[in-house]
């Protein structure tokens, strides 16, 4: 891999700040870099083995340091912790595994010092069936006896075919209310009943309390379930030939996702953060969606193409999370950054994004002599960049056993290898020092990885040479800088293994040859330049070990 950049006229810029609205800065994340952080993987403040919030705010300077703009948490609202957070059973307290809500105002405090937003997880889709609301519902007290999705029938036969995403019926049997209730997940993560008004202004409440509190915005988890077909239909078949009867794929979901009623939801959550900037002031607060849907469905999750209804301010573009270096090359990359291009209506910003929780690391499905790559690819195109936790680093997967896995999606260990999301979810890899500086005790709940030997940040900092680390911040400088922000984008392969990013504004031009994969490439090394027609041509950034000289 080789990377150039080529800054053919040095233009000078003075900017002037325009006089502010009254509301604050309603554009501060149209060209942000969100981090997620992984709580319980970040930093362990009182060594019992799993990160805190005391340990994302002893290490918030990191992100000052990066450079980015803000960071997401996922979930850390109390939770049996059945489904790694994503189980809520209080949205009105900080699960004591991660600190207390004055933790929490605490990170809110600092990191606004310094520049940086913060974001949290927000987990509608259902909650833990610890839930109070659950357990009033399942009782029968009047308040919330509509508040989870019941229905009527034997208990020897569900309702109806929907699978849940996890394998088997989505429907539980309660003994205690004699009736069915839906879950898309696990049984013990009740689906909440969006039909109910009354589930809509808990809902509401829950974003209005946090955002007094000083939150910038919300990740919003799972949102094509959020609505199921109020006929209860049942699914048709996907023919899918790899999906067995009990898997949630062997049907098509035309009645369990993306509903026309869940579209309703979002933009109403668009509504509320909304309305509560323009009644309290300030800067906008902002809604990002997880939605793993086609292409036209994803778009619709940001709102309609004429902008007649808003939804998420951007939905997560998941197009490179999957792909791996069997499976792509340089022309699949060509034409996703196409394909979402083409099909995003132009009154909406791109997003970008390589990693998460749900998916193995970039650098372990491309390899870490790409990943400077792919750090220049995705926050040098335009709009928004996501980094996953580790991402800066060039962290890679970690070595997790069956035995030490806690991921429930993975409780088969003839499938552990293929479908465990532990590998990715590895403690954050600080220094050389014992558990990689994640903490001094001796346990930490995932193991951390032993590579971190080799790929930590403190090493990647005082390295007198390059190191993903440094290429990262670099990246995360220029892309403020135009061409970057605000120029034209071209993307075109030379070959199956040579991507160009190019980004111009007028003369000036920032391009991104990108060599994935380890074999050497054969084609003319600027093969690319009279494309460019420059006169002068300036590499302004390379990636580790590369043969070229920055300058
Ligand atoms: C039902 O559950 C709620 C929530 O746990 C509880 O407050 C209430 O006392 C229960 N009522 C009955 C009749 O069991
Ligand atoms: C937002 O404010 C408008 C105008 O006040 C109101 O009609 C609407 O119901 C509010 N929406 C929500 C979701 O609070
Ligand atoms: C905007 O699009 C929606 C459908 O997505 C349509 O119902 C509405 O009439 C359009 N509004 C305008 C002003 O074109
Ligand atoms: C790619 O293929 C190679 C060789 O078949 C295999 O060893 C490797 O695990 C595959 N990598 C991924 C990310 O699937
Ligand atoms: C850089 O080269 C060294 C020495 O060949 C090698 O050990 C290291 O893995 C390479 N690093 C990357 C990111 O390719
Ligand atoms: C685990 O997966 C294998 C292979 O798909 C299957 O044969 C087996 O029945 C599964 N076991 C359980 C407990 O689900
Ligand atoms: C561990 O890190 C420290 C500080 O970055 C460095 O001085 C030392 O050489 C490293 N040790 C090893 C074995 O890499
Ligand atoms: C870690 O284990 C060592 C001995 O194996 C023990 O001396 C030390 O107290 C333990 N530290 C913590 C924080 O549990
Ligand atoms: C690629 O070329 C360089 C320089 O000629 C050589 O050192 C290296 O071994 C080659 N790598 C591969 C994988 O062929
Ligand atoms: C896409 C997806 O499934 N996201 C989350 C939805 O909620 C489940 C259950 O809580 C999580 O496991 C997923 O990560
Ligand atoms: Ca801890
Ligand atoms: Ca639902």
């Amino acid at each position: 891999m080789k990377i150039f950049w080529l800054n053919i006229f040095i233009t000078l810029f003075v900017s002037c700040l325009s006089a502010p609205a009254p509301l604050g800065d309603q554009d501060w994340w149209k060209h942000g870099v969100f981090y997620q952080i992984y709580p319980r993987s970040f930093k362990d403040s009182n060594n019992d083995g799993n990160g805190d919030l005391l340990g994302i705010l002893e290490k918030l300077d990191h992100f000052a340091d990066a450079g980015v703009t803000g960071v997401w948490l996922s979930p850390i609202m109390q939770s049996p912790q059945v489904d790694a957070g994503y189980d809520i059973s209080d949205y009105y307290t900080i699960d004591p595994m991660y600190g207390s809500m004055d933790d929490l105002k605490k990170i809110i405090a600092k990191a606004h010092n310094l520049g940086i937003r913060v974001i949290l997880d927000f987990v509608p889709n259902h909650t833990s069936n610890q839930h109070e609301w659950f357990k009033a519902s399942e009782n029968g007290t009047e308040e919330y006896k509509d508040f989870y999705v019941w229905v009527d029938g034997s208990p020897d036969k569900p309702p109806n075919n929907w699978n849940s995403v996890f394998k088997n019926s989505a429907w539980t049997w309660s003994d205690k209310r004699q009736q069915w209730y839906l879950r898309q997940f696990l049984e013990v993560q009740p689906d909440l009943n969006f039909r109910n008004p009354k589930v809509r202004e808990a809902l509401k409440n829950v974003l209005i309390f946090y955002m007094d509190m000083g939150i910038d915005g919300f990740r919003v988890d799972a949102v094509p379930y959020l609505v199921e077909d109020k006929l209860l239909r049942d699914e048709p078949r996907s023919n899918d030939p790899t999906q067995e009867p009990n898997d949630h794929d062997y049907l098509d979901h035309i009645y369990t996702m993306n509903t026309d009623e869940t579209y309703d939801v979002v933009y109403e959550f668009r509504d509320i953060v909304e309305n509560y900037t323009k009644e309290h002031g300030g800067d906008a607060r902002i809604l990002m969606s997880e939605a793993y849907a086609p292409l036209d469905k994803t778009m619709r999750y940001y709102g309609t193409a004429n902008g007649s209804r808003l939804g998420a301010h951007f939905t997560f573009n998941f197009f490179f999370v999957g792909p791996n270096l069997n499976t792509s090359n340089a022309y699949t990359f060509e034409s996703l950054v196409y394909e979402w291009i083409d099909n995003l209506p132009s009154i909406y910003v791109s997003n970008w994004d390589m990693g998460n929780h749900d998916n193995r690391r970039v650098t372990t499905r491309f390899g870490k002599e790409d990943v400077d790559g792919f750090n220049m690819l995705l926050h040098l195109l335009p709009g928004i960049g996501i980094t996953y936790y580790g991402e800066e680093i060039g962290q890679e997967d970690g070595e997790v056993t069956y035995e030490q896995g806690q991921d429930p999606a993975a409780r088969n260990r003839s499938t552990f290898e293929q479908t465990s999301r532990d590998f990715e979810r590895t403690p954050f890899q600080w220094d050389n020092s014992t558990n990689a500086g994640f903490n001094e005790g001796n346990k930490t709940w995932l193991p951390v990885s032993e590579k971190y030997k080799e790929t930590n940040l403190a090493d990647e900092i005082s390295t007198p040479g390059l190191s993903h680390y440094k290429i990262y911040k670099e990246i995360l400088r220029k892309r403020q800088e135009d061409p970057a922000r605000i120029g034209d984008t071209k993307i075109w392969s030379l070959s199956e293994d040579v991507l160009i990013l190019k980004r111009s504004l007028e003369k000036t031009h920032i391009v991104v040859a990108f060599k994935l994969g380890w074999q050497n490439h054969t084609a003319p090394e600027y093969a690319f330049v009279p494309e460019i027609k420059c006169d002068t041509a300036t590499v302004a950034l390379t990636n580790v070990n590369s043969t070229h000289q920055i300058g």
